[in-house]
């Protein structure tokens, strides 16, 4: 849930990367951080494994300059992919206000990543969520890969809402961007409904 501090005149929204284990997450936070967070003094908070996976959730808080007189503050995160940490997905997701699916375009991820889906489905709907309903960004990432399936049969495979759809390579920083802006874009068309 948003929270607006009408004194200090304040917005402070949360928004979750989401999908299967090494899909990218954690490289668009990066590349947020880098390009963003590092120059205004931000930091980044990682918990990983030995080897780079995330063991909890990565968080980057932005300030995105201000709406209406507001200082909006987006609060980002990453949930681990692993299928084992069902249980940090789901309390990463509380007071969650915008979604992004990040799906790895590699051929034999498609299980994992209709996986993942079902299961962001399932931890917002025990969050009392509706996930047809919450704003959400479809990132299809990996598209420099060889084995990167057709968009189209992406798109056929994963989206599920109408939603907006993003090509990228979260290495390059291709399509970074364009998706945390889109998802933020949601996220305050919501509280401006609210
Ligand atoms: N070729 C290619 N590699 C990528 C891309 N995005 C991420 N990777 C690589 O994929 C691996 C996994 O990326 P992460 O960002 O750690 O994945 P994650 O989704 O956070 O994984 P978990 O924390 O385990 O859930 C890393 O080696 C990244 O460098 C991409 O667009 N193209
Ligand atoms: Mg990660």
């Amino acid at each position: 849930m948003s929270f607006i501090n009408f004194a200090a005149r304040e917005i402070n929204c949360k928004i979750v990367y989401y999908g299967a284990g090494l899909g990218g997450k954690t490289t668009n936070l990066q590349w947020i951080f880098e390009r963003m967070a590092a120059k205004s003094g931000g930091k980044m908070l990682s918990l990983a494994t030995e080897t780079d996976r995330t063991l909890f959730f990565d968080f980057l808080p932005l300030e995105l300059g201000t709406v209406r007189g507001f200082k909006t503050r987006f609060h980002l995160y990453t949930v681990p992919g692993q299928v084992f940490y069902d249980a940090s997905r789901k309390l990463i997701l509380r007071g969650v206000d915008g979604v992004v699916l990040v799906a790895d375009s590699q051929d034999e991820r498609m299980d994992a990543n209709e996986e993942a889906l079902a299961n962001l489905q399932t931890n917002l709907k025990d969050n009392g969520y509706d996930f047809a309903t919450i704003p959400y960004v479809l990132q299809l990432n990996k598209r420099d890969l060889p084995n990167a399936v057709p968009t189209e049969q992406l798109k056929g495979l994963l989206s599920k809402k109408g939603e907006p759809v993003f090509e990228a390579v979260a290495v390059e920083g291709l399509g970074v961007f364009e998706t945390l802006k889109e998802v933020g874009r949601q996220v305050l068309a919501e509280l401006k409904k609210g």
